[in-house]
């Protein structure tokens, strides 16, 4: 059985937990102290951090990494699309999001050493590539059009931790709204929250 070692506020452990319930599998998901961490959470990963997901003799973190494991391991519903050309498209996107979202995390979740100069810049940054993604989202019902997939799984931890953050759309990025309470109605999405997680939105 697989087991995954989750924080209860962690966005990154939450699209694990979300693909996980997507896929309707055995699974044990453990939940990690991130300010006590224990010993063998650096064992597994020499980066010390959550998600890690453990099956038998494998050992993997990253999320995304993790979630392609996954959803090869268990192909139904397949979340990275069949064609070798949207799949690289779709990886290309995922990185993207890593490079233009998420790279801001650290600084709004306050762990380091950033000021409220730094966290507005974060914010303004997330903003203005959300908004810039908005049109895409007029016609499309997700990401990469009709079918849900591994894109929509990355970025909805972050789309629900938007006020959480401080972070208000512009009146353009109304789409946005409309896309992330299609992904929040999700039954898997919504199996997936954690309580602390649950609270972060009104
Ligand atoms: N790129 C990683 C990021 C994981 C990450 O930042 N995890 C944070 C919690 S949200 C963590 O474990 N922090 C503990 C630490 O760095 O000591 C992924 O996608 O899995």
């Amino acid at each position: 059985m697989m087991v995954l070692y989750s924080g209860t506020t962690c966005p990154f452990s939450q699209r694990c937990r979300f693909v996980l319930f997507e896929k309707g599998m055995d699974f044990e998901i453990r939940d990690i102290d991130l300010y006590n961490k224990p010993e063998d959470i650096a064992v597994m990963n020499p980066y010390g951090q959550v998600p890690i997901l453990v099956e038998r003799d494998l050992i993997l973190y990253e999320s995304n990494i993790i979630n392609e494991y996954i959803d090869e391991r268990f192909p139904h519903p397949q979340l990275m699309p069949a064609d070798p050309i949207m799949r690289a498209r779709t990886r290309l996107f995922l990185y993207n999001f890593e490079k233009e979202l998420f790279v801001h995390v650290s600084t709004l979740e306050n762990r380091g050493i950033s000021d409220e100069k730094q966290r507005d810049a974060a914010r303004t940054s997330i903003r203005d590539r959300l908004a810039q993604l908005a049109p895409l989202l007029v016609k499309n019902k997700f990401m990469l059009g009709e079918d849900f997939s591994m894109l929509d799984v990355a970025i909805a931890p972050l789309l629900w931790r938007l006020e959480h953050y401080g972070i208000e759309l512009p009146k353009s990025a109304a789409p946005i709204q409309k896309y992330a309470e299609r992904l929040f109605s999700r039954p898997a999405y919504i199996e997936a929250l954690t309580p602390s997680e649950k609270v972060m939105r009104r």
